[in-house]
């Protein structure tokens, strides 16, 4: 008896997550390989609309999405998996295009009950263009943050990856560039829950405003686009960068001495019945 508590408290304290890895998980992702299909399990699907199949960064034919730039969109929907709180993390691959649209959406979703975005992270179209992150929080309102003019930057008819997180309990906002985060140009704090209102659909490569209205469309492609709740570290950005799909975060992966301390549990009885059954054995030889 005592050997099982000592153990199941060893398995407890092995597989119970650091609290950061706890509050992060993934909420959508889109791998974008000929459709829009939700790949974390939860089944937020997008739904396609004038967005065109493309070659992705490794020339793979049907494995990204190119949008026009004028009315090009992928819908996902208003689900409550989408109220991402207080931290959150933002991701894809891009490779834009010159366009004459000033702001352009890689994803984001409005806010609904005010002008602004409850989440959103775009380009703009300067030269050199610029990533930005936005949000809009109940407490503190609109909060932007924008890249600066330094390397690395934002480049044309190329595929970079871009990440964008926000976490309340550090007022931070951070934008990255191939897994490096940047220095901001401007903004980069705020605080509160995201604003969100139940009717208003997450969406890529354009905004989604209300049922039908499409804003700030994206002229380019898009990839593998990931939706997590919690903000990640710079280096799970950075991992992220170099993976070639959404990462799940590790606290939903058991870690090998995890699944040994869950056999051992699972064993420990088996081994105690075989020790039990030789003995009762022996006494009846
Ligand atoms: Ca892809």
């Amino acid at each position: 008896m005592r050997v099982a508590v000592l153990t199941a408290t060893f398995l407890a304290v092995a597989v119970v997550p650091s609290s950061a890895l706890a509050q992060l998980s993934l909420v959508a992702s889109y791998p974008l390989d000929g459709d829009a299909l939700d790949a974390s399990g939860n089944g937020l699907d997008g739904a396609v609309t004038g967005a065109t199949p493309t070659t992705d960064r490794f020339g793979t034919p049907s494995s990204a999405y190119a949008f026009d730039g004028v009315d090009d969109v992928i819908t996902i929907g208003a689900d409550p998996l989408f109220d991402l709180g207080s931290a959150y993390t933002l991701s894809a691959w891009i490779r834009p295009v010159s366009t004459s649209v000033f702001f352009t959406t890689i994803v984001g979703r409005w806010s609904g009950s005010s002008v602004w975005e409850s989440f959103w992270l775009g380009v703009y179209n300067l030269t050199p263009p610029f990533l930005f992150g936005e949000n809009t929080t109940v407490e503190a309102g609109n909060q932007t943050i924008q890249s600066a003019p330094t390397p690395p930057l934002i480049q044309l008819d190329q595929w970079q990856h871009v990440a964008f997180t926000y976490d309340d309990s550090t007022d931070q906002l951070i934008l990255y560039i191939d897994g490096t985060p940047l220095t901001p140009q401007f903004g980069g704090s705020g605080t509160g829950t995201l604003q969100v209102a139940a009717n208003e659909s997450v969406s890529i490569g354009a905004l989604f405003r209300g049922t039908t209205t499409i804003e700030h469309p994206f002229a380019g492609s898009i990839d593998q686009v990931c939706i997590y709740q919690g903000a990640m570290s710079a280096s799970q950005v950075a991992d992220l960068a170099a993976a070639n799909s959404c990462l799940l975060p590790a606290a939903r992966v058991p870690a090998l001495g995890g699944w040994w301390l869950l056999s051992l549990v699972l064993l420990l009885p088996l081994a105690a019945g075989l020790r039990s059954l030789r003995q009762s054995g022996a006494r009846l030889g």
